[in-house]
């Protein structure tokens, strides 16, 4: 009795004078859970450990991020991060659109063949209409997008031959993510796509179970020193890989509103880094790729004759998934890229 007393007197003492609960009295469940497909190493992984390290600073210890890294949050699945998100079972992720695309299948529009043709076009993309629309999709989904980052052009790697040519593809078993639009372009490409998760991928290289994958150099080749095990790869920037910081709605609503606006800006500032790191030593220089010469790799770059015969091969793919994206979205999207080329 004598305890309540003085907890009312002083919930009303506080209350008349105006005084709001002071943001560091706030009490927030000790671990928020931050999932990734990939692991610390590499711009991806490293933009994870900057962001739970300045909120940590930032809250003064009341937002304390863990980092499950290398798919551990999803048990292998990496297609079903998204719902872990929207459940609330992860509180962030720092995920890549391929991975969400199953719940929000307007982000299959990163994956079309040949859509983007360089980084501007991507960030004008991002930055007009159709990146607002995705995120607002996203939000109507029950999952926060902070901010975008960025896997990268993915790139085919393989075992077996230089990839020149789509004939140069023919009958290779390609790992890819369990989406559906890299099995229709891999198919159409003729070769024999099969889908996996990233982490049974790894053992499938080593095993040479499969031949080839695609994938960013940066952020997925070079930390997973994928030229063990795969000699050639050829830069045929095929598909972007955006990744997007989010936030469950269900974890969202339980911060206050200055930890929100800590959330938020925090993101922001370290996916702006993540994203350039993910592109250092690609966009004017040449030092990613001159890296993987060092390590033995041979590298393949494509004439604009030699991506047309890679395009018109998949053009029937992306016919067919302008109707699954939107036509609306791809439009606008289109209409961007043309104007940025
Ligand atoms: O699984 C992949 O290939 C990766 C790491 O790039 C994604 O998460 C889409």
């Amino acid at each position: 009795m004598k305890r309540h007393f003085w907890i009312v007197l002083i919930l009303i003492a506080a209350f008349s004078l105006g005084v709001a609960m002071p943001a560091a009295a706030q009490q927030y469940k000790p671990e928020f859970k931050n999932s990734l497909v990939v692991g610390p190493t590499g711009p991806w992984g490293e933009a994870a450990a900057k962001f739970a390290e300045l909120l940590k600073e930032r809250t003064q210890g009341r937002i304390n991020v863990k980092n499950y890294f290398a798919g551990q949050l999803f048990a292998g699945k990496q297609t079903n991060e998204f719902t872990l998100l929207n459940q609330g079972v992860a509180d962030f992720a720092l995920g890549s659109t391929i991975n969400w695309s199953p719940q929000v299948k307007e982000l299959n529009l990163f994956a079309m063949p040949f859509m983007f043709p360089s980084y501007k076009a991507l960030d004008a993309v991002q930055a007009g209409e159709p990146g607002k629309k995705l995120f607002k999709l996203i939000e109507d989904k029950g999952v926060i997008p902070l901010a975008w980052g960025e896997n990268g052009f993915r790139q085919v790697t393989n075992s077996k031959r230089p990839v020149r040519s789509p004939a140069d593809l023919d009958g290779l078993k390609i790992r890819v993510v369990g989406s559906p639009i890299f099995i229709d372009t891999f198919r159409a490409l003729g070769a024999n796509p099969m889908n996996m998760n990233w982490g049974e991928a790894q053992t499938a290289f080593q095993q040479g179970t499969v031949d080839g994958q695609e994938n960013p150099v940066v952020s997925v080749i070079t930390p997973y020193k994928l030229w063990t095990t795969q000699k050639h790869i050829t830069l045929w920037n095929y598909a972007i890989d955006p990744v997007i910081l989010g936030v469950s709605k269900l974890t969202w609503e339980s911060l206050n509103p200055q930890d929100r606006e800590i959330v938020r800006k925090t993101a922001l500032e370290v996916m702006a880094w993540q994203k350039k790191g993910a592109r250092a030593g690609l966009e004017g220089s040449t030092e990613a790729v001159e890296n993987l010469k060092r390590n033995g790799m041979e590298v393949v770059t494509l004439s604009a004759k030699d991506l047309e015969a890679f395009r018109a091969k998949t053009r029937a793919v992306y016919d067919k998934w302008v109707a699954e994206v939107g036509v609306d979205l791809v439009k606008s999207a289109e209409k961007i890229v043309a104007a940025t080329k």
